[in-house]
């Protein structure tokens, strides 16, 4: 109790000094603070409206597409907007202009990505956890590729890298390097890492493998490094970029071998579901992924929440 009164009272000075010195400036300058106040509110933003209450996605089957379209469901504030899908490339571009502008934009992001490395930006707030929490990027392979190819298993079954490993293939690549020359580069700088994938592994000479994978660019990076793992050990290798559904639904009925871009649990959680019970799950090759909604670091804006509703 005792202490609750000096607190209060201490709350009590400070919020006089506070006003004491506020009426002092109007006292001294009363016309100037007026008209900051009406610059001010003239000026007030609303960010919805200048990016037309549209979202900037990405292909149409991705997982942070379809969260997206969960969001504008879920958050009332997001009645009336839109999420635009085109392709990570064209998102990338678009961010790239408004950047270079210092306009406005939302894009469907995701880490790990070059993006973050390259400028400033943030997620917003998903106080309703539309986008799930931290995610992990998982490998399936087909059932029965042990028996038929059993080193490539077992180096798929090993592969795993960090989020810092990842960008720093897709910043090489965002730079100018070839996919094929950042994968060989990242793989002859980090022995130590490739030679706990390939622990006691023969020579895989004969065995075949077809990696299926989207081109999303943390999934370009990814499965062109452990695809250069196999090559070097011996392993022909078929890189194969399709859509995402068919990405799955191709490992689960045995028409590819295998893929590494399984994020879980949420983002790809609707296809684990349908295909689980037909893959061979062989566990994280990545922890410390995210998708969200990404936007740069100067607009004035914190949540999903605090977006405007469209007019
Ligand atoms: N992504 C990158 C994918 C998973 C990997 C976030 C664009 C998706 O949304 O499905």
């Amino acid at each position: 109790m005792f202490k609750l009164n000096w607190k209060h009272l201490g709350l009590t000075v400070g919020l006089s000094l506070t006003l004491f010195a506020a009426g002092c400036g109007s006292n001294n300058d009363a016309g100037e603070t007026n008209k900051d106040n009406d610059d001010k509110a003239n000026q007030e933003v609303n960010i919805g409206k200048e990016v037309g209450y549209k979202i900037i996605g990405i292909e149409a089957g991705a997982g942070v597409v379809k969260a997206t379209e969960n969001a504008l469901e879920e958050y009332d504030n997001l009645k009336g907007w839109k999420v635009d899908t085109s392709s990570s490339g064209a998102m990338a571009t678009a961010l790239g202009q408004a950047i270079k502008k210092e306009e406005p934009i939302i894009v469907t992001g995701w880490t790990p990505h070059w993006k973050f490395a390259k400028y400033d930006l943030k997620y917003l707030e998903d106080p309703k956890e539309v986008y799930g929490g931290e995610e992990s990027i998982k490998t399936m392979v087909r059932k029965d590729l042990e028996k038929s190819a059993p080193n490539a298993y077992k180096i798929l079954d090993n592969f795993h890298w960090t989020p810092e490993d990842m960008e720093s293939v897709m910043l090489a690549r965002e730079e100018g390097t070839s996919i094929e020359d950042a994968a060989k580069t990242w793989v002859k700088e980090n022995e130590e890492k490739v030679n706990e994938w390939i622990d006691g592994i023969s020579q895989a000479d004969g065995e075949e493998i077809e990696l299926v994978y989207v081109e999303w660019d943390s999934e370009i990076a990814s499965t062109n490094v452990i695809g250069e793992v196999l090559r070097q050990q011996g392993v022909k290798v078929k890189l194969t970029p399709l859509d995402n559904a068919i990405m799955w639904q191709s490992v689960a009925n045995g028409e590819a071998d295998a893929m590494v871009a399984a994020w879980l649990p949420a983002t790809h959680g609707d296809l684990y579901e349908e295909y689980k019970d037909k893959l061979v799950d062989l566990g994280n090759n990545l922890e410390g992924a995210k998708i969200g909604m990404v936007v740069p670091a100067y607009m004035d804006i914190n949540s999903i929440e605090d977006l405007e509703p469209a007019k």
